[in-house]
């Protein structure tokens, strides 16, 4: 690989590329000449630490298939280099007449809680503004928004964490609620480590013996989809072993009774039978859990199901009614993903939500963002389609797509749907440094900056607003988002509220346009966030210092309590039965970062993890003849699809696993169910019912066997 050799910053302290806990990071020059990431051993969050997607991300930038040009796809299928002009004026052309000919709402907008603050600021101004569409969504969708939901419903707001990451270190307990976090967020390990020195324990509830339940005094190897069973039942366990707080409860929160009576029937006999956890170790649990300085901290596991939202509710009421929440080194918490899932939920690019996370379906919230934008209220459009029903309909109501840090061919379930309607298109653009999956499909590539070539805000999983500054120059050619986005609305005829120098300019209207909002950022600037190695939000003043912890004396709801929520048990969209007698759930290795676009190109993380294996319990092995290391047909009602064999006692024998973060042939999201929580539209990549056999040795017999087929 020839390389490309970009001049290096050494002296700027920046941040990853990747995930929530945006490490800092410096870059320096290695000895081949070539930008190397090291830890910045000064930054308050990782203190020194990153893991091995961190310290290798240098190579992305002096990979030769980086693009440097625009691509417009040919007659002949093949893409051709361009002129920004000319890639510009003709995409600016086309959506003015599909939209001409369609409506305004036939061109849809996909964002990414990659994006920084700016860029996803920009992108729910452009759609709602420039295109006047209904239709913008993002990935958060896939990640977030279950836990968003859960806690809007019980707390009034939705900071992911409502205290800094550090106070994990002076908990007692800690419970792990699907989360792999010593895969996921590993210089987390860090706080748990002086937790476990101080005598604290860790209770993991994940179907799989992960790297992180090994490290647990307490593993609840659940049966996928039964996390509110299980919530219910700790909570039932625990009115019965009078382990619950009436005096916060009555003082702080509403609606315990409902909630009482609803889990009454969450008896430890149902637990056991449905969940597979038995009496003694729930016991213990309760025990743990109720005592002081506990918390519970959610992951992706019961998150990313059709009762997501009740997942997290039930999560919530339990440590309600322990009297948790909002108390020090204690309460409840989600461990946001992407790199700014947090702040990419906050500030529009979420088909109900205007900036500061408000609502777009009501009046007040409209009526200040229009002001604030220049336009009536009657001209902002309204809610459109979440995520997947966006990109389910493509082709039909949405003609037109523009994407922004997302490779959704990849990401999303039942994939080879979304693959149709991406070449039923008239118009795809994708924005992004390398080609990937989604924009093969592409009418237009525009190639653009990364992370360390540009500037913009991120805020953490912690709600911590910080600045991602430049640690290299841009190649040439490249341009950044927020320009292309300018750049576009000025052919749209909209230049008057797209008028940008630079990032700065950007997050000062950003902040305004959040004064007053639940997401309240109009007290921080990029010299206060410099000053102060990040600010927490709600930070509504000049003279505020931030807010690192939520909930001490009141929630957010107007009366100031706290909601608790009767949840009752759903079964999973689909439940193993004779054809597909297995659950199939899908995550994540350490070495590679969601869809891989980024992390496969690496060559050390490639090597590590070059493809993705199905795990599969030995006895479940033996019974279907699978052998460790030969190739296994996986199949759903949407597709099949082959995968290496990995026998583990790591996982359920009624249970197979398989990540997510490879493409074409090798993608996971062509089995998974496309079935959605009704109140988040969260899909559930974390259920679905399959099927798995040793792939046929005999070439003919491919032919007999359903492989490949829908
Ligand atoms: N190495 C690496 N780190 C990452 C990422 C990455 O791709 N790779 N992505 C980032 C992003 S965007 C995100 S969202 C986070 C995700 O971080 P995590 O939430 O830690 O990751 P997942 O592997 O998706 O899911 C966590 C666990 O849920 C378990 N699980 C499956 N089904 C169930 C169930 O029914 N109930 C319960 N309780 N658990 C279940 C799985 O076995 C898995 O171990 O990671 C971030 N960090
Ligand atoms: N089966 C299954 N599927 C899942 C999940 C699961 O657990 N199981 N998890 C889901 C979750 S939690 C998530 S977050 C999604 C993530 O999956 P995706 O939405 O595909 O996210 P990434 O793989 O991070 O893709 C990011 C793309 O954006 C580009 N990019 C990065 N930064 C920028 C930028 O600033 N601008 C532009 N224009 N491009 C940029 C990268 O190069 C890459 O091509 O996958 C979801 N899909
Ligand atoms: S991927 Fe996450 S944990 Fe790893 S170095 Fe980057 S920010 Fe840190
Ligand atoms: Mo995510």
């Amino acid at each position: 690989m020839t390389s490309t050799r970009p001049r290096v910053f050494p002296e700027v302290r920046s941040h990853c590329p990747y995930c929530a806990f945006q490490c800092g990071m410096t870059l320096s020059v290695g000895s081949d000449g070539l930008p190397e990431a090291k830890a910045d051993p000064s930054f308050p969050v990782n203190n020194g630490q990153m893991c091995i997607k961190g310290f290798t991300s240098g190579e992305l930038l002096q990979r030769s298939d980086r693009l440097h040009h625009p691509l417009r796809k040919s007659v002949s299928g093949s893409f051709a280099k361009v002129s920004w002009d000319q890639a510009l004026d003709e995409i600016a052309e086309r959506i003015i007449n599909i939209q001409r000919t369609n409506g305004p709402d036939s061109i849809g907008c996909f964002g990414s809680g990659a994006l920084t603050n700016e860029k996803a600021y920009l992108l729910g101004k452009f759609a709602r503004v420039a295109l006047r569409t209904r239709m913008i969504d993002y990935n958060g969708r896939y990640c977030m928004s279950s836990a968003a939901a859960g806690q809007n419903r019980s707390f009034g707001i939705d900071r992911g964490l409502p205290f800094p990451v550090a106070d994990i270190a002076g908990a007692k307990t800690v419970m792990l609620w699907g989360s792999n976090l010593a895969d996921t967020l590993p210089p987390i390990m860090q706080y748990f480590e002086r937790m476990q020195e101080a005598g604290g324990r860790i209770i993991v509830v994940d179907p799989r013996l992960t790297s992180t339940a090994r490290q647990a005094h307490l593993h609840l190897q659940l049966t996928p989809g039964s996390d509110v069973i299980l919530a219910n039942g700790l909570l039932h366990l625990a009115i019965e072993m009078k382990r619950i707080d009436q005096t916060y409860i009555r003082s702080r929160t509403v609606g315990f009774e409902q909630v009482r009576s609803a889990v009454s029937r969450y008896t430890p006999d149902l637990v056991e039978r449905v969940c597979g956890i038995g009496i003694d170790k729930l016991r213990q649990a309760v025990i743990w859990l109720s005592e002081e300085r506990s918390m519970l901290l959610s992951g992706r596991g019961p998150e990313q199901q059709i009762k997501g939202v009740d997942g997290v509710c039930a999560m919530i009421n339990l440590m309600l009614a322990m009297g948790h929440v909002g108390k020090p080194f204690s309460g409840y918490g989600t461990l946001t993903g992407q790199g700014n899932g947090q702040g990419g939920r906050e500030h529009g690019q979420k088909s109900d939500q205007l900036p500061g996370y408000r609502s777009i379906e009501n009046l007040t919230d409209r009526l200040e963002i229009a002001r604030f934008w220049g336009i009536p209220e009657t001209e902002l459009p309204r809610k459109g389609l979440s995520a997947v029903e966006m990109l389910r309909s493509l082709g039909q109501q949405i003609r037109g797509l523009l994407v922004f840090g997302s490779n959704v061919a990849v990401a999303t379930p039942d994939s080879g749907h979304v693959e149709s309607g991406l070449q039923s298109l008239d118009l795809l653009v994708v924005t992004d440094s390398f080609l990937n999956e989604t924009s093969q499909y592409a009418d237009f590539v525009l190639p653009v900056t990364q992370w360390a070539e540009e500037e913009g805000t991120m805020t953490n999983l912690e709600g911590r607003v910080i600045h991602r500054r430049p640690l290299v120059e841009p190649p040439e050619g490249v341009r950044t988002d927020w320009w292309i986005l300018c750049e576009l609305a000025k052919r749209l005829g909209r230049s008057e509220q797209f008028n940008f120098s630079e990032p700065k300019d950007i997050f000062d209207e950003l902040a305004q346009a959040t004064r007053g909002g639940r997401a309240d950022y109009s007290g921080i600037n990029y010299d206060k966030i410099d000053r102060n190695d990040g600010v927490f939000w709600p930070c509504p003043s000049k003279d505020h210092p931030g807010t690192p912890r939520l909930f001490a004396d009141r929630f957010f709801h107007e009366d100031g309590l706290a909601r608790f929520v009767p949840v009752e048990h759903r079964p999973a969209g689909e439940m193993p039965d004779q054809t597909y007698p297995l659950y199939l759930t899908t995550g994540r290795y350490k070495e590679q970062y969601n869809s891989g676009a980024q992390t496969r190109k690496v060559g050390s993380l490639r090597s590590a993890r070059p493809m993705p294996c199905v795990q599969v319990h030995p006895r479940l092995a033996e019974r279907l003849g699978l052998e460790e290391g030969e190739p296994a047909i996986v199949s759903t009602r949407r597709a099949g699809a082959e995968f290496i064999v990995q026998i583990t006692t790591d996982i359920r024998p009624d249970t197979i696993f398989i990540p997510f973060h490879y493409g074409g042939k090798e993608a996971v999201n062509r089995l998974t169910n496309p079935a959605l929580d009704p109140v988040s539209r969260m899909p559930e990549y974390k259920i679905c019912a399959a099927r798995i056999e040793p792939k046929p040795t005999e070439p003919d017999l491919l032919e007999d066997s359903d492989y490949g087929q829908a």
